[in-house]
Order: structure tokens, then sequence, then C-alpha cells
């Protein structure tokens, strides 16, 4: 479909092709739109290359978020290539490993810091480089985790972080809409990706969904790139500061 003909955006956060950023990618370049793509750090660049490649996209070049002259410098390029853009995918988080498993009692307030940083105030960053691209409006979205709304097992730090997240999307949608750029969050299901294998226990939490949420399985990243089509486009431009799931419904019962 052409749902995203004529739109342009930069989607931060691939790293191989099990990503959810890769799934939302392949999603809004089938539907017409044209993508920009960054990487963080030069083992990321050889698996992104291929993959801005095979959508006949663009790769901005090395963006690690806790670095801002990082973030500058691929905004730069997008100002330079295309002047102006239609939708940023932030789908952007790290922890320390050894913190997401056991209590989240034990979290550091150095890991605390940098979770929240990466997970957390990045969406915001990026925003303020969005902003003054976004000449004709635009949407954000960025990816968050029932883990913010309920506890849940071993997802400690980043449970606040996510937490955090969400409440920025609320605090950034009200901020930029009246320059008609939109901000919201998809709450995606567990997937087996390599920032979920982090996660202690992440086999059992994808059985778990698969025996309790209403559609009885997990969900896919192609499944959550359909449905970031619906927040990417305008017809969504009704909707904005929304957290939005596509977890096969886990969220009615968790
Ligand atoms: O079950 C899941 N996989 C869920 C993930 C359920 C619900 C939400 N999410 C969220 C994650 O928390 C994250 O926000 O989706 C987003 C994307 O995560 P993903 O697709 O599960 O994981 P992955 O393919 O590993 O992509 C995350 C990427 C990093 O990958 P690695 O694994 O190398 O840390 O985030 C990027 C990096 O490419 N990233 C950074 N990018 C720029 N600067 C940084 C950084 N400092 N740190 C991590």
């Amino acid at each position: 479909s052409g749902l995203m003909q004529g739109k342009r955006g930069v989607v931060l956060g691939v790293a191989n092709n099990r990503s959810i950023a890769w799934g939302i990618a392949k999603a809004a370049r089938a539907a017409g739109a044209e993508i920009a793509l960054t990487y963080q750090g030069d083992a990321l660049k050889k698996r992104v290359e291929p993959l801005a490649a095979d959508l006949g996209g663009l790769v901005l070049g090395h963006c690690d978020v806790t670095d801002p002259t990082t973030i500058d410098a691929v905004f730069d390029v997008l100002k330079e290539k295309w002047g102006k853009i239609d939708f940023v995918v932030h789908a952007i988080a790290f922890s320390d490993k050894d913190q997401l498993d056991g209590r989240y009692i034990e979290t550091t307030q150095d890991n605390f810091s940098k979770s929240m940083l990466i997970s957390c105030y990045s969406l915001t960053a990026i925003a303020q480089r969005a902003e003054k691209l976004m000449t004709d409006g635009g949407s954000i979205i960025t990816l968050t985790y029932y883990g913010a709304e309920k506890w849940m097992p071993h997802y400690n730090v980043m449970g606040v972080a996510k937490a955090a997240l969400e409440a920025s999307v609320r605090y950034l949608a009200a901020d930029l809409g009246e320059k008609n750029i939109r901000v919201n969050a998809i709450s995606a299901g567990p997937i087996k990706t390599l920032a979920a294998s982090g996660i202690g226990d992440f086999r059992y939490i994808l059985k778990w969904n698969e025996y309790n949420a209403p559609l009885r399985r997990t969900v896919t990243i192609e499944e959550v790139g359909d449905s970031a089509l619906y927040l990417l486009s305008d017809l969504s431009r009704g909707v904005t500061g929304e957290v939005h799931h596509v977890d096969s419904g886990y969220h009615v019962v968790g």
C-alpha cells in the first residue's frame, strides 16, 4: 500500500535482522516510506549496512546516544540529504545484563543512571533534533514494555526506565503538539532479540505469554511493524501521547 508514500524517516536501534526496529523499518518501506538507519559502533555497522541496502535506504553513520555529538552528526547528515523528515522510530534500550536478574533493589547508581540515559533520556535528546527537521509535522514512536506498568520478574531497572519513558511520551506529546508532531509508544510483548537475551529467564517469560495472552501466542517483529504503520502514518493523525499495546492482549490479563 502507499500509506507511507512520500514520507521519510529515521529508524534508530537496528542491531540485526531480529531487531524490532528492523520489523518497523521493513513495514514502513513496504508501505512506501524512505528509510534512514543509524548504527551503534563498528560491530553493528557491518550488520546495518546490508540491511539498509535491502531497503534502498540511507545509512547516516554511527550514533551512540550517550554521546550527543554523534546524535548531532547523524541529524546533520539527515538535514543535508533530506532537509526535512516525517517520522522517527526510537528503539533503543540498555542496562547491565547482570542487573536484569534477581532483585531490583540491588541496582547500582551507575547502572541506574546509564539505563535511564540510554533507555529514557535518549528519546528526548532525539526529539530535540527531530523537532527542527519536522517542518510539516511528524510522528515519533518509541518502544516500551509492560514492565513499566507492573512488576515483572528480572526486568528491574528497565521497568523503572520504561515507566519514565512512557511519562516522557506524554510530556513530549504536549510540547510538540502545536507543531503537529505526535509522540506515541508501542508496548510490545516479549520477542527474542539481542537485547531480550540479556533478561533473566526470558524463555520462561515467552512461554508464560504464550499460555496466558488472549491470542495464546507471542508477537513477531512483523506484527509490531504493521502496528507501527498506524502510528507513523496519517491514519493516526488524531492520536498522540498514547501507549499502544501490541502484545497478543497480554496486558488485559497480566
Ligand atoms: O521483548 C522485547 N524484545 C521487547 C523490546 C519488548 C518490549 C519492548 N522492547 C524494546 C526494547 O526495550 C528497546 O527499547 O524495544 C526496543 C528495541 O529492542 P530489541 O529490538 O528487543 O533489541 P535489539 O535488537 O538488541 O536492539 C536494541 C538496540 C541495541 O542493540 P544491542 O543489543 O547491541 O544493545 O538498541 C541500540 C543498539 O543498537 N542501543 C543503542 N543505540 C545507540 N546508543 C545504545 C546506545 N548507547 N545502546 C543500545
